[in-house]
């Protein structure tokens, strides 16, 4: 799959044409070898967080692949990925990966989980893709050159999020964290926006739902706990699709929250947001 790009520009750190295009390139290969090489049972290698926080052994294979693979090309790199592959490196540019986003889903054969691949460039995601490879849909964005979805067979539509959307017909993208205690306290949340909006869909992939938001499938997402690795790539395809990402009262989107929509409803789902504590487990 490729992207179609004008010329890339130029970041003082490397050209960001030729970071999409590895990052890419890398997205698919992974995608592709957890598709092919997935075993019939799916077996969880180990727990993180909690007994439901799972990591399966095709994680840490993606992963590997994906540093491997950007090594090769680009050695002074540092880098983050969700199953500890935090390294550092000298040329300025870091790769925030999440090998698996959705492993839930990949560990029973539900089709949302994705490949996600970020280039920060001096502190600023420049690139970003995402691949859903189940779908055959790949998502990619450059700063300043806008977002796209291409599809299995190369045909390509730009991203546009969904604008001026009222909240009580809004589709919302939510998830839910892995620790009991936080998890009763999202209820208690959704008890407050439940009866606002359209309706809620729970994916089951941050970085699906922010390239849901970005392709209009969902008019809205919030999230408390998602990490760097969930939101690097989507968050840029979110924004350069027109939306917004970022935090309660003004902040920048964390694992504290993450608010995600279009022009007109994000301030909207926000308001509804900060007075219901969201940010407390
Ligand atoms: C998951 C997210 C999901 C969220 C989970 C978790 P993982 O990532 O993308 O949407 O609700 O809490 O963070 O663990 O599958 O990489």
């Amino acid at each position: 799959m490729t992207a179609r790009f004008a010329a890339g520009a130029q970041t003082g750190r490397g050209n960001v044409h030729d970071l999409l295009e590895l990052a890419i390139t890398t997205a698919d290969a992974a995608g592709a070898m957890l598709v092919d090489q997935r075993p019939a049972d799916v077996r969880v290698a180990a727990t993180k967080s909690s007994p439901t926080d799972v990591v399966t052994e095709m994680d840490r294979a993606a992963e590997k692949l994906i540093i491997e693979r950007i090594r090769a090309s680009r050695p002074g790199d540092a880098f983050l990925g969700e199953e500890g592959g935090a390294s550092s490196g000298g040329s300025g540019v870091r790769w925030i990966i999440d090998p698996i986003d959705g492993t839930v889903n990949y560990l029973y054969g539900l089709p949302d989980w994705a490949v996600s691949i970020a280039a920060e460039v001096d502190g600023e995601i420049v690139a970003g893709v995402v691949t859903v490879p189940t779908r055959g849909e790949l998502y990619t964005a450059a700063r300043g050159e806008g977002s796209y979805l291409v599809h299995r067979d190369g045909s390509t539509e730009k991203l546009s999020c969904n604008t001026g959307i009222p909240l009580e017909r809004a589709l919302i993208a939510t998830g839910f964290g892995y620790f009991a205690q936080r998890r009763a306290r999202q209820a208690e949340v959704l008890l407050g926006v439940l009866p606002r909006v359209r309706d809620i869909r729970r994916g089951g992939s941050a970085a699906v739902d922010l390239c849901s938001v970005a392709s209009g499938r969902v008019d809205g997402y919030f999230e408390r706990g998602p990490q760097e690795w969930d939101v690097a790539a989507g968050g840029l395809i979110v924004r350069e699709a027109g939306g917004f990402m970022g935090g309660l009262n003004g902040r920048p989107a964390s694992a504290e929250m993450t608010i995600s929509a279009g022009p007109g409803l994000y301030e909207a789902l926000h308001d509804l947001l900060a007075p219901l504590s969201p940010e407390r487990d």
